[in-house]
């Protein structure tokens, strides 16, 4: 595991640009320089609920390098379980990690999902680089599809594996842009797709939280019986106002994290 998260970091977001394009595009039309003036409010991590590979599993990486469990959430239709994890310093991402629930899905999803995941080689999963280490098995675009059926979540997961799924720019820290409305007319006008699932803001002020999305990247995966293009991870940009005390909500909202979740279905 990692000791420097910045480290981690840097190498989470060369993982994720390499299947994620139009994130340099992104940074570019929201940035007031070319690159890197752009805070990242979390990013986000997907598994099962897999002893070997657990959200607990992944958390372990981010524990090492200072975070903290801070809340957690439930999303029963899609068979998910997470929480989200913080760091001492305020300026790193939060993190939020999911699980599927494998025990609640069909036989068959979960036949396939644990042959995955015995295809890990256990020692893979504390190495440092696990969190960004993508697949550890052989699959073919039948079982892609077969679980694309019943779980957009584990048909990703199947076609991507170990990464983050996105990126999430802290709106509050732009210097150009004050609303997310402003944001999302300045990714249309560029020609990004948003997700509008449930609207294309999830959330409000009175939750504290405003969060919207493109749908992710269309991206050539290498299945085990020839290519396939498939949505890989997407932008996610988030806007968050003050409690009572004044400080900024740090929390995620689950009926909003709900929609979230479906920036990389299919378009
Ligand atoms: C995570 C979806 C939830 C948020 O900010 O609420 C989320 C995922 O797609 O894995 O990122
Ligand atoms: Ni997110």
């Amino acid at each position: 595991m990692h000791n420097d998260v910045n480290a981690l970091f840097a190498n989470l977001w060369d993982n994720y640009l390499s299947v994620t394009p139009s994130a340099v595009e992104v940074h570019k039309l929201l940035g007031t320089t070319q690159q890197d003036d752009i805070i990242n409010d979390h990013i986000a991590l997907r598994t099962f609920n897999i002893e070997k590979v657990s959200l607990e599993k992944l958390a372990a990486h981010f524990l090492a390098v200072g975070y903290k469990e801070c809340g957690e959430y439930h999303f029963e239709a899609k068979k998910l379980y997470a929480k989200h994890f913080e760091h001492s310093d305020p300026k790193q991402p939060k993190v939020f990690i999911s699980e599927l629930l494998i025990d609640q899905c069909s036989e068959q999803l979960q036949k396939i999902v644990t042959d995955l995941v015995d295809q890990i080689d256990p020692d893979a999963v504390t190495a440092d680089n696990f969190l960004y280490s993508g697949t550890h098995w052989s699959v073919d675009s039948q079982t892609y599809k077969a679980l694309l059926a019943e779980s957009e979540y584990a048909a990703w997961m199947a076609a991507w594996g170990y990464r983050a799924n996105h990126f999430t720019v802290n709106i509050n820290e732009l210097k150009n842009f004050e609303t997310i409305e402003s944001v999302n007319d300045a990714l249309k006008k560029a020609g990004f797709a948003l997700n509008t699932s449930g609207g294309e803001i999830k959330g409000s002020a009175e939750v504290l939280l405003e969060q919207s999305s493109t749908l992710a990247d269309d991206y050539t995966v290498q299945f085990s019986d020839g290519e396939m293009t498939v949505p890989s991870c997407f932008y996610e940009f988030a806007l968050r106002y003050p409690m009572a005390n004044g400080e900024l909500y740090t929390g995620f909202v689950a009926a909003s994290a709900d929609k979230i979740f479906e920036s990389t279905n299919a378009r």
